[in-house]
């Protein structure tokens, strides 16, 4: 990920190089015709760069995305220490025989499973901000397997992140319990700011 934005920084710099010779081409006219062929040459060798770091940006991006899902196809043929079924309505997620929206607790590094259901033909996810995300599921009957390991001890809301959807009631909490001798070590900082008070 560092060599991304490192390439990123770099093309976004040479564009910015790349502009401001356009702008000097342009504000010397035909005044300075020796000096233009250089800046014009030296424009061709930063377009050309820009180019190539441009490229070299997609292919690690690639690269990225392709490591992402083998860890998550690898993920998936490992038992989870928990896991939880919820069918996805626009008035909040059920669980199995429960009431909407279930209380989910878990221990900080259990390998969570969430089996969710679109019940609906409206599109939804199920997020925990920084920890997980279903992708969307967009048509009736469609489901998904999301596996994330709780790495922070707390409570934390999850919900469905389709605009007003969260309002109209798809928002639980997963409670998280902190590994015993890890003390608040491992905690979400809120909590442990709660926790001082
Ligand atoms: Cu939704």
């Amino acid at each position: 990920m560092k060599g991304i934005t490192f390439i990123a920084v770099a093309v976004v710099a040479l564009a910015v190089v790349a502009g401001g010779l356009v702008f000097a081409l342009e504000g010397r006219g035909q005044a300075e015709a020796g000096g233009l062929g250089d800046l014009q040459k030296q424009l061709l060798v930063l377009r050309t760069q820009v180019g190539e770091l441009q490229e070299a940006n997609e292919h690690l991006e690639q690269e990225v995305s392709q490591q992402q899902k083998i860890v998550g196809t690898l993920l998936k043929r490992v038992a989870p220490d928990a896991e939880f079924a919820l069918a996805m309505h626009i008035t909040g997620f059920e669980g199995t025989g429960e009431a909407k929206n279930p209380h989910l607790e878990v221990k900080q590094g259990d390998l969570v499973r969430i089996n969710l259901t679109n019940k609906e033909a409206v599109e939804h996810d199920w997020v925990i901000d920084g920890m997980a995300h279903s992708g969307h599921l967009e048509t009736m009957g469609a489901t998904t397997s999301l596996v994330f390991v709780a790495d922070r001890a707390g409570e934390f809301a999850y919900y469905c992140s389709v605009p007003g959807h969260r309002e109209a009631g798809m928002v639980g909490k997963l409670e998280v319990a902190p590994l015993a001798g890890m003390g608040h070590m491992g905690a979400d900082k809120g909590h442990m700011d709660e926790a001082s008070h």
